[in-house]
């Protein structure tokens, strides 16, 4: 709020966004403050040794969740989206040139930007899931991942367990600055009349 001409970037993985952050990451959304939160997810908590965040998907291994994750995991888009963000996307490292885009589209939303880089874990989450090694998660995101406007013509059964990629959600509303530096105008205004 001190420096709206600056761009700035947030940088979090799924943990970081979802649990720990996770009630900073909503009022981000609803607040439409003009940020650009980039979050990394690699379904899981890598740094602090493998424990499941609200991403990992159901049923799935993690330190925390030997027997399989009993609860069921966020869809971040989703997230984002009902919570007021006005430019979500979501790409992987396999797509890297769509990555690029979305992510200067982003910073072109006067307002609250999420875009969701899905990043493969082969050592915390990929090892205890039977993912195969870089390479073989890399391909995964290749052959399991359908474009936004594929995905709107096809049965959701049949992208029940795809990514879907590209930009899903856009909307314009008031930025937090700009609203919040608008009222204070006004309010001065009134004071010199009155
Ligand atoms: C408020 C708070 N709680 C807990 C931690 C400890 N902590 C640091 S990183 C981390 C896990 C982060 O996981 P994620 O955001 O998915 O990122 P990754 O390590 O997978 O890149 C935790 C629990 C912290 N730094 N701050």
């Amino acid at each position: 709020m001190a420096r709206p001409e600056l761009t700035i970037f947030v940088l979090m993985g799924d943990g970081d966004s979802t649990a720990i952050g996770g009630n900073h990451f909503i009022h981000a959304c609803r607040r439409n403050i003009d940020l650009n939160a980039i979050i990394f997810n690699n379904n899981i908590y890598g740094m602090t040794g493998g424990q499941a965040s609200p991403l990992t998907p159901q049923g799935d291994r993690a330190t925390t969740t030997p027997y399989g994750n009993p609860e069921r995991n966020f869809d971040i888009m989703k997230l984002a989206e009902a919570a007021g963000a006005t430019f979500v996307a979501r790409s992987t490292t396999y797509h890297l040139p769509l990555l690029d885009k979305i992510i200067e589209r982003s910073v072109g939303n006067k307002g609250f930007s999420v875009v969701e880089a899905m990043t493969y874990c082969p050592v915390g989450y990929g090892r205890m899931n039977k993912k195969g090694d870089a390479t073989a998660m890399l391909n995964w995101y290749k052959d399991n991942s359908v474009t936004v406007e594929k995905a709107r013509s096809m049965d959701p059964a049949e992208i029940e367990n795809r990514i879907v990629i590209g930009v899903l959600h856009q909307q314009a509303a008031p930025e937090f600055v700009e609203e919040y530096e608008r009222r204070v105008a006004r309010a001065r205004e009134k004071g010199r009349q009155s």
